[in-house]
């Protein structure tokens, strides 16, 4: 098999002293933290499309990406050399897991019919790869906004027609998920949403919604596909207003379906600082819930109020993730996809490398301050000690459901003087830096 990346060998741990850019500073798949292996607790994935299919193009000009293959014209032969790659890269990554859509990995056809013998011909060389390098399916899912028969959206469409084609797309990629042995399947809201309710019957749109939903549910529980059921929560992008805007929001979408059961959600960064959330408020918020399923590793730019999928390089926010992960008891059989793009200007080949290693450093790095700090309990003490006036007297009663206004009502007539305790914010910020720097 022909070698893409023949410049670059495998990626190997020299810790945080090494000045070799191609190496891990902070990333050691075999160390052991609390328990787990890195690798374990991160279980690492690459994003097919931002990988190997994005070319830098943007509304305001062409791709620039150059790519050892670039010169391929013939479809087919472009997606297989596109796999090969994937797995070369992974290879020397040392990353586990990856993610597609169905469209990355192989082209549609004419037919529907022709774009699923594409499919399944790009499924079978993919699981003889799979194999042969000991990688995994962390999620599939199907592509059901870029095609022009999405301009209303898919399960949201007006046109029945365009529904029809969705479930079709998804029954396959449901099908060759389970074939590839995919750990998830993930619906990510695409064109889900709407541009202006002057046109538009959101009852009737979020009804159809979830009822393809449930058509997956069903289907899955037909074939024997029990991986677990992701929504992705995004609030705008490529709509105005995307349907799963945050994750709140999709919970209680489901469970207004009685949906809530099937599906859990994957988190992405950039998605929930668009929705103008921390990714700790996610993750903190999916995690009370049992509703944290995986994550999209990346970041967005804070001056910018739009979607850029940049590389994690943050070490606060990931640590802050990392936290968060780790008081989920981890992700699996989620994990942590690097749904993540080069710059437009970062267009060699050895950039997908350096990328890759900046989000992975980032991510163990935050592993390993998180777990100290859960360790070391700093953070869990204090907040335990903030809320302690709810684990006796009337806090209590409060919380044990003894008490109502009434009863309340005559104890604050007799509690003439209320005293409150500092939110000490600042000397926690610190603690966390602390952490940072000297970990
Ligand atoms: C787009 C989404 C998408 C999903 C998968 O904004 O991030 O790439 O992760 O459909
Ligand atoms: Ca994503
Ligand atoms: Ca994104």
């Amino acid at each position: 098999m022909k070698e893409y990346f023949g410049n670059v060998s495998k990626i190997n741990y020299e810790g945080p002293g090494s000045k070799n850019p191609y190496s891990f500073k902070y990333y050691n798949p075999d160390e052991v933290i609390g328990g787990k292996t890195m690798k374990e607790h991160l279980r690492f994935s690459l994003s097919y499309w931002h990988t190997l299919t994005a070319n830098g193009a943007d509304p305001f000009g062409a791709g620039t990406m150059l790519r050892p293959w670039d010169d391929i014209t013939n479809e087919m032969d472009l997606a297989k050399a596109r796999m090969e790659a994937a797995f070369e890269l992974m290879d020397k990554l040392n990353i586990e897991y990856f993610c597609f859509h169905d469209r990355d990995i192989a082209p549609e056809g004419k037919t529907l019919q022709e774009t699923n013998e594409n499919l399944d011909e790009i499924v079978a060389y993919c699981k003889e790869l799979m194999k042969k390098y000991n990688k995994k399916l962390l999620w599939g899912t199907a592509n059901c906004f870029t095609n022009p028969r999405y301009v209303h959206g898919a399960g949201t469409s007006c046109n029945a027609d365009v529904f029809a084609y969705a479930a079709a797309q998804i029954k396959k990629a449901l099908e060759v998920t389970k074939e590839l042995g995919g750990e998830n399947y993930v619906f990510w809201g695409g064109r889900e949403g709407y541009e202006t309710l002057l046109n538009t019957d959101m009852g009737l749109e979020l009804d159809n919604f979830a009822r393809l939903l449930q058509m997956a549910v069903d289907y899955a529980k037909e074939i024997g596909f029990t991986g677990q059921f992701l929504i992705e929560p995004k609030p705008k992008e490529p709509t105005k207003h995307q349907y799963d805007f945050d994750t709140a929001t999709v919970l209680g979408f489901l469970k207004k379906y009685n949906l809530d059961k099937y599906f859990k959600v994957n988190i992405e960064a950039n998605h929930a600082t668009l929705a103008q959330h921390t990714f700790q408020h996610e993750l903190n918020f999916a995690r009370i819930n049992n509703f944290l399923g995986s994550i999209d590793a990346n970041q967005g730019d804070p001056m910018l109020g739009w979607d850029t999928d940049q590389f994690p390089t943050n070490i606060y926010d990931a640590t802050l993730a990392m936290y968060e992960i780790l008081k989920n008891g981890g992700l699996a059989p989620g994990g942590v996809n690097f749904d993540a793009k080069v710059r437009r200007a970062s267009f060699e080949k050895e950039d997908l490398f350096l990328a890759y290693i900046a989000g992975m450093d980032t991510f163990a790095k935050g592993l390993k301050v998180a777990h100290k700090l859960l360790e070391n309990g700093e953070l869990e003490n204090f907040i335990k000690n903030k809320y302690a006036s709810f684990s006796e007297g009337i806090g209590k009663e409060i919380v044990e459901g003894k008490v109502g206004l009434k009863e309340l009502e005559a104890y604050a007539l007799k509690n003439n003087e209320i005293t409150n305790k500092s939110g000490r914010q600042e000397l926690l910020e610190a603690i966390v830096n602390q952490y940072i720097f000297e970990d």
